[in-house]
């Protein structure tokens, strides 16, 4: 055990015994706060050794997927907003997530600069506290939940949402590579309080090729009952990838959720046969809040041509506050 984990797990044992969502570690004018998020899983899968939601993971067995430790505050009565987040769990290269710098001075127009997950799609603009299934869509995770150095423009209003941004297109904790910045945006309309809809679209260009993403979604929450659904289409350099899923739940009382998605998810679209098809059912249930909680779920993944063995059950236990 590195040393990175037992003082992960010893912020987990000291933040358990205080019993509120936030910890407000100074008080007065610069208030900060902590936020915390452990996710520990029981991973099950096929005789392939292969696995759709946890690739490099060869065997069966348990996993401590995240432990992300945020800590975030504000300046000149909320004007100024920063926060840095770290996650010791992570591949080493990963340990930094976000720092940043947020002026909101101006109105419907803020402006962050630092490392940041860049807007693009609504999967990936779901954080990891608030996913309902336990892994995002394949099209979520493989085009969202990215992370870049740059600059972005936002505001989200009761009738809109926007976000503009201008990033190094070399990802999260790698220095710039070449002369060129990519742009990334993400625009949604939500004409009534229960429904937003909108896209995203990615324009780069690496030493290796252009890249280029272009997405559409809608979501539907009423009450207690979440419907959404997206599609994206991607290219690297020649490798064109596309997406689409269809996802479900229902929140009864305070205590269990049931959630199902279908996704359709092609690799590459210039092979013949090579698409995968996704059925994906679970349970929350719900300890504190909805964040944290013990999931379980069930992925029956079924390939065009060359049917594998890789059907698999996760058992997640997770803490947010
Ligand atoms: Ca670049």
């Amino acid at each position: 055990m590195t040393l990175s984990k037992i003082f992960l797990i010893a912020v987990a044992l000291f933040s358990l015994a205080i019993p509120v969502w936030a910890v407000e570690l100074v008080k007065g004018e610069n208030l900060v706060e902590l936020h915390f998020l452990l996710q520990l899983r029981r991973v099950d899968f096929g005789q392939s050794h292969t696995s759709i939601n946890n690739e490099g993971q060869v065997y069966s067995g348990f996993i401590a997927k995240r432990g992300e430790i945020r800590l975030e505050g504000s300046l000149n009565e909320e004007n100024l907003r920063w926060g840095i987040m770290l996650d010791p769990i992570g591949l080493s290269n990963k340990i930094t997530q976000d720092a940043y710098i947020s002026l909101e001075y101006i109105p419907f127009f803020n402006i962050k600069m630092g490392q940041f997950k860049y807007p693009q799609n609504l999967d990936g603009r779901t954080s990891n506290a608030k996913l309902i299934m336990i892994e995002r869509s394949i099209l979520g995770r493989t085009f969202g939940t990215k992370r870049d150095l740059g600059i972005e423009f936002s505001y989200n209003h009761k009738y809109f949402e926007y976000a503009l941004g201008l990033v190094n297109g070399s990802g999260q904790n790698n220095p710039e590579n070449n002369d060129k910045k990519d742009w990334v945006a993400r625009v949604l309309a939500k004409p009534v309080p229960y429904i937003s809809l909108g896209g995203s679209i990615y324009r780069g260009r690496q030493p290796s090729g252009i890249t280029q993403r272009t997405a559409a979604e809608v979501k539907f929450n009423y009450k207690n009952f979440i419907l959404q659904s997206e599609y994206q289409v991607g290219k690297d350099s020649s490798l064109e990838r596309w997406g689409v899923y269809l996802q479900a739940s229902y929140q009864v009382g305070n205590i269990v959720q049931p959630c199902l998605r279908g996704e359709i998810w092609e690799p590459g679209k210039n092979n013949l046969k090579d698409k995968k098809s996704i059925i994906a059912g679970g349970i929350n249930f719900f300890l504190k809040g909805e964040s944290t909680k013990i999931s379980f779920n069930y992925f029956l993944v079924t390939e065009e041509t060359n049917e594998t063995d890789n059907n698999e059950f996760i058992m997640q236990w997770q803490l947010s506050f």
